[in-house]
C-alpha cells in the first residue's frame, strides 16, 4: 500500500515480482541491485532454502531519488514460486502497488507459467486487489535458451489485458531495467491518478517522462554493461560476479516447509531481530511490530512526562496530582491493550503465515504512517499545559504557512481544557496536519478560528447504540475545500495533510466531520475521545 509523507515529501510503494519457480525473479532483483546500486548502499535480503530457492521472499529497498520534488522509495519483493508456498505468496503480495510477472519463455514451461498466472489472480483477489486494475508488466525471460515461445503466442495466455510485455535475459541483465522502468511508470501513474497528486505537483500525464528521466543514467549503464560483458580468457577461472551487500539467509521454517538448515557466513550482517520477525511471521507482522514500537515509544513518553509533572508538583496540588496519575493509568492501560491485541494470533495458536487477518486489523499496532520525530517543545507543552498549550505550539509551527497565506488565528480554547485521551505526540502530529491542510486551502486574508466543547456522540455498533463523550475541536476557516475533498478526508483516502491527519485521528479513536457555517466559512470538527 503506497505511503505518503507530504511534510517530508516522500512516497513509498511496493512492487512484487511474481511467477513460477525458477523463472528468474531473484535474478531480476540481483541485477537491479547490481545496476542501480553499485556502491551497495542498500542490501538485497534473500531468504533461501539450501537449494538456493527463494523460501520467503527477496527484498530490495530502492530509492529512485527525486521525482517532481518527491523522494520516491520502492520496496521490491519476490515470491517463492514453488506450489507449496502459496500462503507466503499471498502474504508477500498484500499491499502491492504493482506486479511484474516473470515468465520462463520456454515452451516446456508453458503450463507452469499459466498455473502461476492463475495463482497470481487468485492471490491478488484474496488481498482485495483487482487483477485487471493492478499495474502489471510481463517479462518473458530466458530468451537465450532454445525453444522459447514468441511474444505473440505468450501474450495469448499470459497477457489478457494487453499489458507491457518485454523479452529478457535476466541472467545477463537484458530487459531487466526496461521492465522495471515500465512497471514504475505504470505504478506511479496509477498512484498519481488515485490520490489526485496533480494538485501536489505530480501530473499523471507527465509521469512516464519523469520516470524515464529519473532512470536515464541507470539505463545507460545497463545498456553498456549488456553490450560489453566481461570477456573471459580461456583457461582462466571465472570470477564470480560481484555480490556486494547481498545478504543470503538460509532458514528452516515451519515443519510444512522444512528445508535443511544452513548457516550462511554473512547471516550476522542483518539484525537477527529483524530476520527473526520476518521469518517467524511474515512481512505484515514485521510492519505491525515496527508500528507497535512507535506506539510504545509515544505512550511511554507520555507516561514519563506525567511522572515528571508529579515529581515537581507541590504536595498540596491534589487535583493536578490526581490528574497526572489518571493520565498515567490510562496510557498504561492503552499500551497494555496494544500489546494484548498484537499477541492475539500467537495466543490462539494461529499460524501468522496462514492468517487471513488483513494488516489493518492488527489494531493500533500497525499504523501505516511515518511519525516524524516529535519536537521537544511539543512534548513539554503536552505534559505541562492542556489543549491550549498544545494548539499554541502547533500554530507556532505553522506560522510560516499562516504568514504566507495571510491567515490570522483566533484561538478560543480555554487554558483549562485538558488533553483528550490520545498519545500526545501523535495528537500533535495530527493537529499539525489538520492545521497545515486548512491553512493551505484557506483564502488569503481570512481567519482560522479554533474553539472546543465536550460533546456527547451516539455511536452505532453491533450491540446497539452507545453514547460517548468526545472533545470536539472545531476549526473554522474560509477556503476552498470542496465537498469532494471533504468526503475524501472523512473516508481517509485524501492524500494531503488533512487526509493524513484524519487517518491519525481515526487511529486514536476519533474522527473528522465538516459543517458549513453561515457566511461561507467551513467548520472542520475533530472529535477526540476523552476519558
Ligand atoms: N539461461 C538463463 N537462465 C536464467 C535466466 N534468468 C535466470 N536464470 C537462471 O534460472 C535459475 C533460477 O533463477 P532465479 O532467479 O533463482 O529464479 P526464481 O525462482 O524465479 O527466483 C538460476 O539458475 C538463474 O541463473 C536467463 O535469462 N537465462
Ligand atoms: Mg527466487
Amino acid at each position: 500500500m503506497v505511503q505518503f509523507n507530504f511534510s517530508e515529501r516522500t512516497i513509498k510503494a511496493k512492487v512484487v515480482y511474481y511467477g513460477p519457480a525458477q523463472s528468474g525473479k531473484t535474478t531480476n532483483l540481483e541485477q537491479i541491485h547490481r545496476l542501480t546500486d553499485p556502491a551497495a548502499n542498500n542490501r538485497l535480503i534473500s531468504l533461501n532454502t539450501a537449494q538456493d530457492r527463494t523460501l520467503f521472499f527477496d527484498l530490495l529497498p530502492f530509492s529512485l531519488g527525486a521525482v517532481s520534488g518527491y523522494d520516491f522509495k520502492i520496496q521490491l519483493y519476490t515470491v517463492p514460486g514453488q506450489v507449496q508456498y502459496n500462503a507466503t505468496r499471498r502474504v508477500v503480495l498484500a499491499g502491492a502497488d504493482a506486479v511484474v510477472f516473470v515468465a520462463d519463455a520456454r515452451r516446456s514451461m508453458l503450463k507452469e507459467n499459466q498455473a502461476a498466472f492463475e495463482n497470481m489472480k487468485v492471490n491478488l483477489l484474496a488481498n482485495r486487489l483487482v487483477p485487471e486494475k493492478v499495474p502489471l508488466v510481463l517479462q518473458y525471460n530466458k530468451q537465450d535458451l532454445p525453444d522459447v515461445m514468441a511474444a505473440v503466442e505468450l501474450n495469448k495466455t499470459l497477457n489478457p489485458w494487453n499489458r507491457p510485455a518485454v523479452g529478457a535475459v535476466a541472467m545477463q541483465g537484458k530487459g531487466v531495467i526496461e521492465v522495471f522502468v515500465a512497471v514504475v511508470q505504470d505504478m506511479l501513474s496509477a498512484i498519481a491518478v488515485k490520490y489526485n497528486l496533480k494538485e501536489k505537483g505530480l501530473d499523471p500525464a507527465s509521469v512516464p517522462q519523469v520516470v524515464k528521466e529519473a532512470f536515464a543514467e541507470v539505463m545507460k549503464n545497463a545498456a553498456a554493461a549488456a553490450v560489453a560483458p566481461p570477456t573471459l580468457v580461456e583457461g582462466e577461472a571465472q570470477a564470480p560476479p560481484p555480490r556486494a551487500a547481498k545478504v543470503v539467509v538460509s532458514q528452516q521454517t515451519d515443519s510444512l516447509h522444512a528445508a535443511p538448515p544452513q548457516t550462511g557466513a554473512d547471516t550476522g550482517l542483518v539484525s537477527e531481530e529483524l530476520l527473526h520477525r520476518s521469518l517467524r511471521s511474515n512481512v505484515e507482522l514485521a510492519e505491525a511490530l515496527a508500528g507497535m514500537v512507535r506506539e510504545m515509544n509515544l505512550g511511554l513518553g507520555h507516561i514519563l512526562s506525567q511522572a515528571e509533572v508529579l515529581m515537581v508538583m507541590r504536595e498540596d496540588a491534589v487535583d493536578k496530582r490526581q490528574a497526572a496519575l489518571v493520565a498515567i493509568q490510562q496510557e498504561a492501560t492503552r499500551l497494555r491493550k496494544v500489546i494484548q491485541q498484537l499477541g492475539e494470533p500467537a495466543a490462539s495458536g494461529e499460524d501468522p503465515l496462514k492468517s487471513t487477518r488483513p494488516m489493518g486489523s492488527v489494531p493500533a499496532a500497525a499504523p501505516a504512517r511515518a511519525v516524524a520525530a516529535p519536537p521537544r517543545a511539543a512534548a513539554q507543552a503536552a505534559a505541562n499545559g492542556g489543549l491550549h498549550a498544545l494548539l499554541s505550539d502547533v500554530l507556532g509551527g505553522a506560522q510560516e504557512a499562516l504568514d504566507a497565506q495571510e491567515v490570522s488565528v483566533d484561538l478560543r480554547v480555554p487554558a483549562t481544557t485538558g488533553l483528550p485521551s490520545c498519545p500526545p505526540l501523535a495528537l500533535r502530529q495530527a493537529l499539525a496536519g489538520a492545521v497545515e491542510g486548512l491553512v493551505t486551502s484557506a483564502l488569503p486574508g481570512t481567519q482560522l478560528s479554533l474553539r472546543c466543547e465536550r460533546k456527547p456522540v451516539l455511536l452505532k455498533g453491533r450491540d446497539g447504540e452507545v453514547k460517548r463523550d468526545f472533545l470536539m475541536l472545531a476549526l473554522a476557516h474560509t477556503g476552498n475545500l470542496s465537498p469532494d475533498d471533504q468526503q475524501r478526508v472523512m473516508q481517509g483516502t485524501d492524500a494531503g495533510p488533512l487526509g493524513q491527519a484524519s487517518r491519525l485521528f481515526r487511529e486514536m479513536g476519533g474522527f473528522i466531520r465538516f459543517a458549513p457555517l453561515p457566511g461561507g466559512a467551513l467548520e472542520t470538527r475533530v472529535f477526540l475521545p476523552v476519558a
